[in-house]
């Protein structure tokens, strides 16, 4: 299989247990969205200790094999290696997109290197070509619309960056910032290939329930005409 074949989900949810206020814990916050269906989910936890962020790895490792969802891990591709996630996904200060492959490469597990995907957080279209030109698998791309961390990502850039990346870019992009249900359609017609989020989802009190209709607001207003519906994760 390609890799970017196994790009096969539209919603990639993002961790923040500061931002999980009504569930006991992010274990059953993300065992709620995962039994809504989502099939993507990045571990960013970038203040935990390395230990204590590993012993979180292998349970989101253990639940998103029960759900058949693939993991990412934010940054560490020695915890990725370790948990054996489905990829890493690296920021503007990360080592390159090259250099991961090439530590992954050298783990010598071929057929697991071979399927490993590596996502870049880009704010620019200028961070967009260079994480393509860099060997990343996909991109997420923003903040498109002000999310409630405060700015702490950047101004808005507004949903026209999503048009002007898919016409530079090959890789799929995943619109990132804000995404609340109602902006799904703006978005996916912006040509977005899906929506990454954290707090639209793991800030919600029926996290489940919300999951479902991110879902199923893709399902509708995708622009994925003749994509078997069975396959939009
Ligand atoms: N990265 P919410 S915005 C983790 O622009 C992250 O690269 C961003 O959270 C970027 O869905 C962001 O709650 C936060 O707005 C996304």
């Amino acid at each position: 299989m390609k890799r970017d074949e196994l790009i096969d989900f539209k919603l990639y949810l993002i961790t923040d247990r500061k931002l999980v206020t009504h569930y006991a814990s992010l274990i059953t916050a993300v065992e709620e969205a995962l039994k809504g269906g989502v099939k993507a989910l990045q571990l960013r936890e970038k203040d935990l200790g390395t230990r204590e962020l590993l012993a979180l790895a292998y349970k989101m490792r253990e639940i998103t094999n029960k759900y058949k969802a693939k993991l990412f891990i934010n940054d560490r591709v020695d915890v990725a290696l370790a948990v054996k996630a489905d990829g890493v996904h690296l920021g503007q200060n990360s080592v390159s997109p090259h250099a991961e492959r090439k530590a992954v490469n050298a783990s010598r597990i071929t057929h697991y290197a071979s399927r490993f995907l590596i996502g870049v957080s880009a704010h620019s279209i200028e961070e967009a070509e260079q994480a393509e030109k860099e060997g990343a698998d996909f991109i997420t791309l923003g903040p498109v619309y002000k999310t409630p961390s405060k700015l702490k990502y950047g101004k808005p850039l507004g949903v026209d960056i999503i048009r002007k990346a898919k016409a530079e870019i090959s890789i799929p992009v995943f619109a990132i910032g804000g995404i609340k249900t109602d902006m799904v359609k703006e978005v996916m017609d912006a040509g977005a290939d899906g929506i990454a989020l954290i707090s639209g989802i793991l800030g919600t009190k029926k996290i489940k329930g919300e999951t479902e209709k991110y879902l199923s607001f893709l399902r509708l207003k995708c622009h994925c005409e003749g994509e078997a519906r069975g396959n939009l994760r």
